[in-house]
């Protein structure tokens, strides 16, 4: 089926974020007394904020008040905003501002499927806001990945089917996201993807959209 839509996950797609989160999650994990290392931080990947730190307390075996989890939250999300300050055009990943060009100019619809709830705030910082038909983000989901709503609703607002659309994830979550909701699933950028994605690229540079639309 030709490809009428490009949804975009963005920690780890569009830009190099993912390691913030490492730094911000690794503070949060010696606070606590857990272990943890890049390994660890692969299960983190593309999911949301209150998963992620539920996932490290239980890798620790930690239990804490609801108050001290709110703190803990609002902490991490702080270090990690002071640490994305200086982020700019420079800061896109190799081949993303030439495919949303490229496809801009054919027609097809783009947009962001994120986790974050952070997603605009950066997308403003890169500059870029203005490619995309939609950006769902964590805001606005109730089940977040690796459940396919995040997807499923950008499929929507570009009023086509999920066939129709490929889904560039850099996590299993939203690669498993995207099987489930029916995209065709593109992994990049992360090699521990590169067994369970249908495709997979290095970078977006390797992407031919030629290919698919
Ligand atoms: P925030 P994505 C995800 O974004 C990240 O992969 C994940 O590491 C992060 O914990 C999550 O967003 C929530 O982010 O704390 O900014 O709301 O990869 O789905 O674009
Ligand atoms: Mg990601």
């Amino acid at each position: 089926m030709k490809i009428k839509g490009l949804l975009f996950d963005l920690d780890g797609v569009i830009v190099t974020t993912e390691h913030n989160h490492f730094v911000a999650w690794k503070r949060t994990a010696d606070e606590l007394g857990v272990p943890f290392t890049e390994r660890e931080n692969e299960q983190l990947k593309g999911i949301s904020r209150i998963d992620s730190l539920k996932m490290i307390l239980k890798m620790g075996n930690v239990f804490i008040s609801e108050s001290e989890f709110d703190a803990l939250l609002k902490s991490k999300n702080d270090f990690y905003l002071e640490s994305i300050q200086e982020l700019n055009q420079s800061d896109l990943l190799p081949g993303v501002m030439d495919l949303l060009l490229k496809a801009k100019a054919q027609g097809i619809k783009l947009g962001v499927g994120s986790s974050s709830k952070n997603a605009n705030f950066i997308l403003g910082l890169l500059g870029i806001a203005d490619f995309f038909d939609v950006v769902v983000d964590g805001n606005g989901v109730s089940d977040p990945k690796p459940h396919p709503e995040v997807f499923l609703n950008g499929a929507k607002a570009f009023g086509f089917l999920p066939a129709e659309c490929i889904v560039f994830e850099d996590a299993t979550s939203g690669i498993q996201a995207a099987k489930t909701g029916g995209f065709l699933d593109i992994g990049v950028g992360n090699p521990e993807v590169k067994e369970i994605a249908t495709n997979y690229y290095n970078d977006l540079t390797e992407f031919r959209l030629e290919d698919y639309a």
